[in-house]
């Protein structure tokens, strides 16, 4: 008798807090063996309930399966829970946020002792894993032969975009994308605080920014051509010269207001320093030279 099941690929998963247990239970769901391990026992014992296979140390769940992918609070967790396991031919998924240094330290550390590696940045929060339509993703960089050998098994708890050989550059995407969503929540709260003393619903400020800041995040298409082509002037709509000097509205008003101009003032005393070196008809990708330490 012939059957049509498709055997799941194994998974042994290391690191069970908010992400990794949101990780844990879309693999299980998808009918992955999944073979676990958490420093806090309490942790595993609550998906050994729900079908997985809880190992006793680390070692052992390493040693239980092909696949392990890590997912701890940091590079030290990483390095203290996979010291001392056996990682020979092993194809080992680093889904730890670390700096592209760690992750790249990372790789050369685990090709000595045997293993595959594969690291990953996870552009999403834990309730949106497992749910397509939240978006999520993780970047990957590494190893191409064990990124396109597990793709499918990867792909179940959220979408996943390769970025390269270079270990560290599924971190370096990761850190890119969450450094500008910080300058986006700085600007969010600067914004918040202005009306903060006003009589405005800060409900119906949400939704004003919400379509001003989407309606401005195409702009970074312009930025993308413009450094690309080193031309930071032709077809400028919003002149330097002219932001510039609109930046006394904004402190004015922000002390006006009360508010800390905090946030605001380092952007804005690059834009200066940007037009003192004779970059007024620039728009604001001049800026980016000046980042360069
Ligand atoms: N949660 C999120 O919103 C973000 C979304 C983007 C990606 N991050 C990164 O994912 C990594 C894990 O994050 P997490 O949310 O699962 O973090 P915690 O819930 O705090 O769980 C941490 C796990 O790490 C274990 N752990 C910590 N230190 C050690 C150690 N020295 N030795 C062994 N394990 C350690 C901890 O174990 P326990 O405290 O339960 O025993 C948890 O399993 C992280 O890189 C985020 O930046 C999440």
């Amino acid at each position: 008798m012939t059957s049509n099941r498709v055997e799941k690929t194994p998974v042994t998963l290391l690191g069970l807090g908010a992400m990794g247990t949101a990780l844990a239970r879309t693999w299980l769901s998808a009918g992955h063996p999944l073979i676990v391990w958490n420093r806090d026992p309490a942790r595993s014992a609550a998906l050994g309930a729900q079908g997985a296979r809880v190992a006793g140390s680390a070692a052992e769940a390493v040693a239980a399966g092909t696949l392990v992918v890590v997912c701890l609070l940091d590079d030290i967790a990483v390095e203290r829970v996979l010291d001392g396991t056996g990682l020979d031919g092993k194809d080992l998924v680093n889904l730890t946020t670390t700096t592209p240094a760690q992750s790249r330290a990372r790789a050369v550390w685990a090709r000595e002792r045997g293993a595959r590696y594969l690291d990953g940045g996870i552009m999403a929060v834990p309730p949106m894993i497992g749910v397509r339509e939240a978006g999520g993703y993780v970047f990957y960089s590494g190893s191409q032969g064990l990124f396109d050998q597990h793709r499918a098994t990867l792909g179940v708890p959220a979408g996943t975009t390769y970025v390269g050989t270079d270990a560290g550059f599924a971190a370096l995407h990761d850190v890119a994308l969450l450094s500008a969503m910080y300058g986006m929540f700085a600007g969010a709260a600067h914004a918040f605080a202005l009306i903060r003393k006003e009589d405005i619903d800060p409900a119906s400020l949400a939704p004003l920014l919400t379509d001003w800041l989407v309606a401005m995040a195409p702009s970074v298409h312009e930025t993308a051509g413009r450094l690309r082509s080193g031309d930071y002037t032709g077809g400028v709509v919003s002149r330097l010269a002219m932001q510039v000097a609109g930046t006394p509205t904004f402190l004015d008003t922000a002390e006006q207001q009360g508010v800390s101009p905090q946030l605001l003032s380092p952007y804005f005393e690059l834009m200066r320093r940007r037009l003192a070196e004779g970059g007024g008809e620039e728009d604001l990708t001049g800026v980016i030279e000046l980042l360069a330490l």
